[in-house]
């Protein structure tokens, strides 16, 4: 079978881009080419072109692999998405990546495209861990390897912040106007701690460069939704399939989609509005919302599949049991959300349950389970936190927490860059408080759960029980 390419004769079924993908001129540099940015923001790219022509295709960025940016190069940039559901699957083919860029090989290149005025929008999802972010204080962790890295060498840098910053301080210099920076990250008001980030190296290197950033940059914050699995060798044979081509870059993902933005772009964007995107003036509650039930849930299954041997979500949601256990979850933790404008709650919740019930997505609770050290914080602790507050019980949250750490207990190589510290924490030897050193592990566990003794009592019984076989 031949690979995709522009002139792959596609089935009149396949969706196709409404623009022309060769003549799109880039207007976006998107760092992160994982399957969540192929499956979200590049088709909601695709939809806003389609409503609006503009200069706003995507050059997408690997900081670690030149794979994906080889195989983008085999397909003429193209990929496809194939929608699945119970009511059935369709396929499209995305035009909005105009070129691919792996830092690996071309930094120059790359530096060059920061400090390219056709470039408006430096959009980024690099994972919770690629920040380089020390919960305890919000600021920079100082020993994250990239961080340090880009400290030392601020003008060949290798992380994230690092190059945004060096990008911004080559824009200072040719006195241009600063770039966008959205983060379509799972982390809290992620605008403004990539804000704090940026301008905190900044400031390490030229205090007027940090000036600069902070009266003139611009960090919205966005709220991103959509589950989109690792692909697999049969999703990609039923890609193949539906295009009469092969597609490594091929992707499944479910008919959801969500975006919520803040509307503060310094030289435009593309009309993701028209797209379905919502632009509001404060992501927070969305995020909250998505960040505590969606993300928190997710985790809790995943914890639960790992320890009970079931590999993919829609497994562990087709037991009663756990499929109750993760609606509970959701109405526990949705006490603690300001009412959120134009949702219905009880709405979406149910859908959650659907989404996570879906029969065709096949989401490996394992892919969900790595990072938890990165992901709980704001997941399942800060709402559990607030929870204990208003008088709540946060029983489910108990529950969730011991997953994990049971999880991290039988786990030796844990997928998590805090991996040799919860080694040490599960190595301890139990007594009476088997948590006490999971709780002492810095910038984890927020101090109102960690003074909470009846809260870790509850903690410490889940785990016995799940630990004597009884969860
Ligand atoms: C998941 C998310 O892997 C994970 O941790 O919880 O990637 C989740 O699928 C997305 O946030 C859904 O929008």
């Amino acid at each position: 079978m031949e690979r995709l390419s522009a002139s792959t004769p596609l089935a009149d079924t396949v969706v196709k881009p409404a623009f022309e993908p060769k003549t799109l001129k880039p207007g976006i540099l998107h760092i992160g080419l994982g399957a969540f940015h192929r499956a979200h923001q590049a088709v909601y790219n695709d939809l806003a072109l389609a409503k609006e022509p503009g200069d706003w295709g995507i050059v997408g960025v690997s900081l670690r692999s030149l794979d994906i940016v080889r195989d983008l190069r085999a397909q003429d940039h193209l990929y496809s998405v194939v929608t699945r559901s119970g009511a059935g699957e369709s396929a499209q083919v995305v035009g909005s990546i105009v070129r691919g860029i792996s830092a690996v090989e071309d930094r120059d290149e790359l530096l060059a495209l920061l400090v390219n005025p056709a470039i408006k929008i430096v959009t980024i999802t690099v994972t919770e861990k690629a920040y380089g972010l020390d919960p305890s204080t919000g600021g920079l962790d100082r020993n994250h390897p990239a961080v340090a890295a880009d400290l030392a060498n601020p003008s060949a840098p290798v992380g994230v912040i690092g190059y945004i910053v060096e990008g911004l301080a080559r824009r200072h210099a040719a006195r241009q106007e600063p770039f966008t920076v959205l983060c379509c990250d799972n982390l809290p008001t992620n605008g403004r701690i990539v804000r704090r980030l940026v301008i905190e190296m900044a400031g390490a290197r030229d205090p007027a460069l940090a000036n600069w950033i902070s009266g003139h940059g611009a960090f919205p914050s966005s709220m991103v939704d959509r589950i989109v699995p690792a692909a697999t060798d049969e999703s990609r044979a039923r890609a193949a399939e539906m295009l009469g081509a092969e597609d490594a870059l091929s992707l499944e993902t479910e008919p959801f989609m969500q975006w919520v933005i803040e509307d503060h772009f310094i030289s435009g964007r593309p009309a993701w509005d028209q797209a379905g995107a919502l632009f509001v003036d404060d992501v927070e509650p969305y995020e909250k919302m998505k960040l505590r039930l969606l993300n928190g849930a997710h985790s809790m299954i995943a914890y639960l599949g790992q320890l009970k041997g079931l590999e993919y979500v829609r497994d562990v949601m087709a037991v009663p049991e756990y499929r109750d256990l993760a609606r509970r979850h959701m109405q526990s933790a949705r006490k603690t959300l300001d009412p959120v404008p134009g949702i219905d709650l009880d709405q979406y919740i149910d859908q959650l349950i659907e989404r996570f019930e879906n029969p065709t997505i096949a989401h490996r609770t394992k892919q969900i389970a790595m990072d938890g050290s990165q992901k709980l914080p704001q997941r399942l602790f800060a709402g559990t936190a607030e929870a204990l507050a208003k008088g709540e019980d946060a029983e489910t949250a108990a529950l969730a927490t011991a997953l994990w750490i049971a999880y991290a207990k039988r786990t030796p190589n844990i997928d998590d860059p805090r991996r040799e510290e919860l080694r040490r924490a599960a190595a301890e030897p139990a007594g009476d408080d088997a948590l006490a050193a999971f709780f002492a592990l810095p910038g984890l566990f927020p101090k109102a759960l960690i003074d909470n003794r009846g809260w870790r009592d509850r903690v410490n019984a889940k785990l016995a029980e799940i630990e004597a076989g009884r969860i």
